[in-house]
């Protein structure tokens, strides 16, 4: 089916609440107010006002009219806004929450488990089933030879690490990006369940997500976060082994500048974790899970990856302690295991690459430290932890925590340690929430540098950038839950209407959603695109969005120095820079999306 043409005159495609806040952007370049109105169904005006004119708007590159009807409390369908000859499609004002995006969120996890078939039963089309891939997934370690010739040496042992959530398009299983996406589902339930939040907790409660486990009487939500929470600990090196790993200071992976300087060095390697598995090199496109008999290798184990796992181990040993206590506790002690064996090796950075998997290189790990500390702290309350956390630059503010992301996690922490009570005292538990709340306001100042009106002002547009739109959310919506005050629920708002349609490509970001979904993420098996015996993506997918900074792929090379930020992106499986889909991007859509019906007035 042919897609519509983009409006200039832009909002949520998937609709407004009727009792929230309502914004429209148009683009114009007539610089003085607009008359704009707001008819029914049946074409009677329901309300009409005057445009507020922000004026020329670097982001998008287009001068900007905003249209803001929050006044306008209706619930109905067929609205439409009108200024002069340019009019909005039709949308919905909504009386409740239908939980459907939510869901969708949710079910892609499913959809990218590894070393398990996924069952016709369980998604929404019977051609997006597949049968199991990398099952099992036992790997051994690479020999790597860096450019200067330094080889890693290997390991002389094989783990089964079977099952876990793919990355993204490609079927690589990274513990960093695996750590922080599992943080964000369970912090999604650990917030409902601590806050006392019947409408989340029954969004994501046994029997209420299409996930094998349904039934077993634990929250599918949890069930989802178990899966990939057991390659995570079986990435973990066995006690006893030792290993030769580059010791020493980062100066330019990741395409940061020059070769680091390390030093091949013979520890003890027990209790740290693997950085990630990957295959030997890149598949094509498309190559369904089953079909890919590339040799998987395990990377080097380094300090982030350890710390990652002592972090999500550690909230997992507190959120499952009533669940399964024998889970929780082998969680805990991977957990102290992890972390004890970082605080040995705190500078061992993925620094050596090799191809066939992202790099996910982290120069800077302190606020893995400060994350993992946080956790830790906040399940066993024990003096050892708070001594690590007190003597962080997180901790006493010298350092803001920023944004939440893969490679940056302090933010993470502080929320834990803001949210689960009687660990610190109340100064303490205040500092940390004046922090967050700090922070909170820093976005929401960002609204007003920016014509569609989004928390989120970058001078240039990063690699996920939708992500880091609604990682942000996240730190609004619990500024929400401290403090009730109406600003933080508008910009959680402001957020999703932005990914879900109101900007200036007028695309929802999100696939089924919307009038313009994205269709066309770059991935192995959803390649539709590519090859018409491959499946279209299922509803509920979320595109990294605009990138104006690492423009690489073929896509993004053709359209660099002719593209605002937010216009930088193409609906092209090629486009792996622009229109990849991952776990730690879908991840806090899920939680936005739950968030926002949990607390829809
Ligand atoms: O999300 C990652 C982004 O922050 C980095 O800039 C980029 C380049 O290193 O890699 C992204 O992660 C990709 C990963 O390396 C491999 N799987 C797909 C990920 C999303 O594109």
């Amino acid at each position: 089916r042919a897609e519509e043409a983009p409006s200039v005159l832009t909002l949520n495609q998937t609709g407004l609440e009727g009792a929230g806040p309502k914004v429209a952007i148009l683009a114009d370049a007539v610089s003085a107010p607009l008359d704009w109105r707001l008819t029914d169904a049946r074409g009677l005006v329901v309300a009409t006002g005057r445009t507020r004119v922000f004026g020329d708007d670097a982001a998008s590159g287009q001068h900007i009219h905003q249209i803001d009807f929050s006044d306008v409390r209706q619930v109905g369908q067929g609205y439409r806004l009108t200024v002069g000859d340019k009019a909005s499609r039709p949308f919905d004002l909504k009386a409740a929450p239908d939980g459907r995006l939510a869901r969708a969120a949710l079910s892609f996890f499913y959809q990218q488990r590894s070393g398990v078939p996924i069952e016709a039963a369980l998604v929404e089309r019977p051609d997006l089933a597949r049968p199991a891939g990398h099952h099992p997934d036992r790997a051994t370690c690479f020999n790597l030879a860096d450019p200067r010739g330094q080889v890693w040496p290997g390991c002389d042992y094989s783990l089964d690490v079977s099952g876990g959530w793919y990355d993204a398009g490609d079927q690589g299983k990274y513990v960093v990006n695996g750590g922080i996406s599992v943080w964000t589902l369970v912090n999604a339930y650990e917030r409902a369940r601590l806050l006392k939040r019947p409408r989340a907790l029954a969004a994501v409660a046994d029997g209420d997500l299409a996930v094998p486990e349904r039934g077993n009487g634990v929250p599918d939500i949890l069930d989802e976060a178990r899966f990939e929470l057991e390659f995570l600990l079986a990435m973990q090196v066995p006690e006893g082994k030792s290993l030769e790993v580059p010791l020493g200071v980062q100066s330019g992976r990741d395409g940061k500048g020059g070769p680091g300087h390390y030093v091949l060095t013979r520890i003890d390697a027990g209790g740290l974790v693997h950085q990630r598995v990957g295959d030997a090199h890149w598949t094509g496109l498309p190559t369904a899970p089953a079909d890919d008999h590339v040799t998987r290798y395990l990377y080097y184990p380094t300090t982030a990856a350890s710390l990652n796992l002592a972090a999500v181990a550690a909230q997992a040993a507190r959120v499952w302690r009533d669940i399964d206590g024998a889970f929780a506790d082998r969680c805990l002690a991977a957990a102290r295991r992890a972390f004890a064996a970082a605080q040995r090796h705190p500078d061992i950075l993925a620094q050596v690459e090799f191809t066939g998997s992202g790099g996910y290189g982290d120069p800077h790990v302190a606020d893995e430290l400060y994350w993992a500390a946080a956790e830790l702290y906040a399940t066993t309350g024990e003096a050892a932890y708070l001594a690590v956390l007190r003597a962080s630059p997180y901790f006493s503010g010298e350092q803001g925590t920023g944004d939440i992301s893969w490679g940056s996690v302090a933010t993470a922490g502080a929320l834990t340690l803001a949210l689960v009570p009687d660990r610190l005292d109340g100064a303490d538990r205040d500092r940390v929430r004046a922090r967050l709340l700090a922070l909170a306001d820093g976005y929401v100042a960002d609204e007003g540098k920016t014509g569609y009106h989004l928390p989120y002002a970058p001078a240039s547009y990063p690699w996920g950038s939708n992500a880091a739109i609604l990682n942000r959310a996240i730190v609004l919506g619990m500024a929400y839950d401290w403090t009730g005050n109406a600003v933080y629920r508008s910009a959680v708002v402001d957020a999703a209407d932005y990914v879900l349609g109101r900007n200036p490509l007028d695309r929802s970001f999100v696939t089924g959603f919307g009038a313009r979904p994205m269709r066309n993420p770059h991935h192995r098996f959803w390649a539709r695109q590519a090859d018409a015996r491959y499946p279209a993506p299922p509803s509920g997918v979320l595109s990294g969005g605009p990138n104006s900074s690492a423009m690489t792929d073929m896509v993004a090379k053709e359209m660099k120095g002719g593209c605002a930020p937010q216009t930088c992106w193409a609906d092209d499986l090629r486009a792996y820079t622009m229109n990849e889909v991952t776990i730690n991007w879908n991840a806090p859509l899920a939680w936005v999306a739950l968030w926002l019906d949990d607390t829809a007035p």
